[in-house]
């Protein structure tokens, strides 16, 4: 199904309604950085998004080093933000 990108007003929404993340590249995906207290709860935050992920079948893009987990989201079908995007960033927000 196609999707189509957030405009300007809708990801200045996106942001208010998610203020642990922020927009990059051009705003064209938002990242959120993780902080946990070790590689288990890491890893363990890891496989609740991956299988949150299956389900909305949209993927991150994320990086690991031990306890830290950055995580960014963009739609490559919309060729940047879209409301997969805000949904996913919900869905994250609610595991932590
Ligand atoms: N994940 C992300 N982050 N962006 C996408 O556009 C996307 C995805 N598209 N996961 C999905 C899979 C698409 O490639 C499949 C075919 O539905």
């Amino acid at each position: 199904m196609a999707v189509s990108e957030l405009d300007e007003n809708d990801r200045k929404a996106l942001l208010k309604d998610h203020p642990d993340w922020e927009l990059v590249n051009e705003g064209k995906a938002i990242r959120r950085t993780f902080q946990f207290d070790d590689f288990s709860q890491a890893w363990g935050f890891m496989s609740r998004v991956a299988l949150l992920a299956e389900t909305q079948d949209h993927h991150p893009e994320w990086f690991n080093v031990y306890a830290k987990v950055e995580i960014t989201l963009t739609t490559h079908d919309a060729g940047g933000l879209s409301m997969r995007d805000a949904t996913m960033a919900q869905a994250i927000d609610r595991l932590v």
